[in-house]
C-alpha cells in the first residue's frame, strides 16, 4: 500500500462482487478472503453486493434477490463483520448510478472499446449486448470513487477496470481543475489472484461457466468438493522440486496455488512438501484442506440464510452508513460539474 502520509485522502478500502449464481472458490480466494484480511488490519472497509452490475446480463428477479442474500451470507460467513465493515447492496445507495452518469460523460468510447471483459462477456454477439454491459467499467469507477476509496482488493481479471477507474479520476480532476478524486491503488496480491477452471487451465474459474465441474462453489458439500478435485484436469507427471518445474503445466500450477492460498502457505512451500508425489496423493490432500476451510463457511451460510429478514436488515443498515459517506461526495461532485442544487435539505 502507498504511504498514507503521501496522500490527502484517508485510507479506505472498497470492493464488490456481483450477486450472480453461487460464489466460487476464485471469488473467495481472489476477493472475499482478502476483504476479511483488510477488515482485520483495522483500515476502514466498505464492501458492496453490486446488484446493478448483475443486471447488465438478464437476471430472473426472484433469483437476483436470492443471490443477493446468499452473497451477503457468504461475506458474513467468511468473516466479514457488518459492524466493523460497511456491508450493503449497491441499489440501496442511489449515488452509484448518479455518479456513473457523470463518469459516462467523462470516459471516452475508445477507452471502453479496449475493455477485454466486455469482449469476453458479449462474445460474438456484441451488437445484442446491453448498453449497461458496455458501460459497466464506468459504474465500477463510480462505485469506488463515490467513497473516495484509496485501495481496492480484487482478482487479476479486474486490473484493466481499475486502470480505467484511475483514468476517469485523472481526467475528471484535470478537466475541472481540481484534486477531488483519489487515484485508487489496486491491491492484487497472494497465491490465488487468478484461480483457473478445473477443466481448462487456460480459462479463469467463473460463476457463470456452464460446467459446474469447472469450479468449486462455496455451497458444495465435502463429497462434491473431493469429487471435483479428483476429476480436475491434470497431466501425468509428479509434482516438481521447484516452482520453475510448473512453468508449462497450467493445471498443476493452478492446484498448487489453490492449496497454497487455502492453507496460507507459499506455493514454494507446497511444492517443497509434495515434491515427487503424484496427483493421486496431492488431490486428496487438496480436497482435505479445501473442506477444512470451506465446510464451516457453508454451514454458517445455511444458518444465516434461514433468516432472510435479518440479512435484509443488515444490508439496510449498511446502506445507511454507506450513503452517509457517499452523499457529501456526490453533492461536491455536482457542485464541481455545475449542477444547481436548490432543493431544501
Ligand atoms: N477465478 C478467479 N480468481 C481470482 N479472483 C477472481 N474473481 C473472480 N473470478 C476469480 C474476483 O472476484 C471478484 C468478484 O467478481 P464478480 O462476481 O464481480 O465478477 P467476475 O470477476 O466476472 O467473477 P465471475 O465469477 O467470473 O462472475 P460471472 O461469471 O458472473 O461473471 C473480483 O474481485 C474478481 O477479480
Amino acid at each position: 500500500m502507498t504511504d498514507p502520509a503521501q496522500s490527502k485522502f484517508t485510507p479506505r478500502v472498497f470492493s464488490g462482487i456481483q450477486p450472480t449464481n453461487h460464489l466460487q472458490l476464485g471469488n473467495y480466494l481472489g476477493a472475499v478472503k482478502r476483504f476479511v484480511e483488510m477488515q482485520n488490519s483495522g483500515i476502514e472497509t466498505v464492501y458492496c453486493i453490486v446488484d446493478l452490475h448483475a443486471i447488465t446480463v438478464w437476471q430472473d428477479p426472484a433469483d437476483l434477490q436470492n443471490a443477493t442474500r446468499e452473497l451477503a451470507a457468504s461475506y458474513i460467513a467468511s468473516g466479514l463483520d457488518p459492524k466493523r465493515s460497511i456491508l450493503f447492496n449497491q441499489s440501496q445507495v442511489p449515488g452509484h448510478a448518479q455518479l456513473a452518469w457523470i463518469f459516462n460523460c467523462v470516459a471516452r468510447v475508445g477507452w471502453m472499446n479496449r475493455m477485454t471483459q466486455f469482449k469476453d462477456k458479449a462474445g460474438k454477439n456484441a451488437e445484442n449486448a446491453s448498453l449497461g454491459l458496455y458501460a459497466y467499467p464506468s459504474l465500477m469507477a463510480a462505485d469506488i470513487l463515490l467513497y473516495h476509496a484509496t485501495h481496492v482488493p480484487v482478482g487479476e481479471d479486474q486490473k484493466q477496470h481499475l486502470e480505467l477507474t484511475r483514468d476517469i479520476a485523472t481526467k475528471f480532476n484535470h478537466d475541472f481543475g481540481v484534486d477531488f478524486f483519489p487515484i485508487t491503488e489496486p491491491v492484487i496480491e497472494g497465491a490465488a489472484t487468478r484461480v483457473m477452471s478445473l477443466r481448462d487451465g487456460s480459462k479463469k474459474m467463473s460463476k457463470s461457466d456452464p460446467s459446474d465441474a469447472s469450479r468449486i462453489n462455496l455451497t458444495d458439500d465435502a463429497d462434491t468438493i473431493a469429487q471435483k478435485f479428483r476429476k480436475a484436469r491434470t497431466d501425468a507427471e509428479p509434482l516438481p522440486e521447484t516452482l520453475d518445474g510448473l512453468k508449462d503445466r497450467p493445471e498443476a500450477k493452478n492446484l498448487v496455488n489453490i492449496y497454497a492460498a487455502l492453507a496460507d502457505m507459499s506455493p514454494e512451500a507446497v511444492v517443497g512438501e509434495f515434491a515427487g508425489k503424484g496427483f493421486g496423493t496431492f488431490k486428496p490432500a487438496l480436497a482435505e484442506v479445501a473442506v477444512d476451510k470451506l465446510a464451516p463457511i457453508a454451514g454458517e451460510m445455511k444458518r444465516l440464510m434461514a433468516d432472510p429478514a435479518e440479512i435484509d436488515r443488515i444490508l439496510g443498515d449498511g446502506a445507511d452508513r454507506a450513503d452517509a459517506i457517499a452523499r457529501p461526495i456526490l453533492d461536491a461532485t455536482y457542485d464541481i460539474v455545475g449542477m444547481i442544487r436548490s432543493r431544501p435539505a
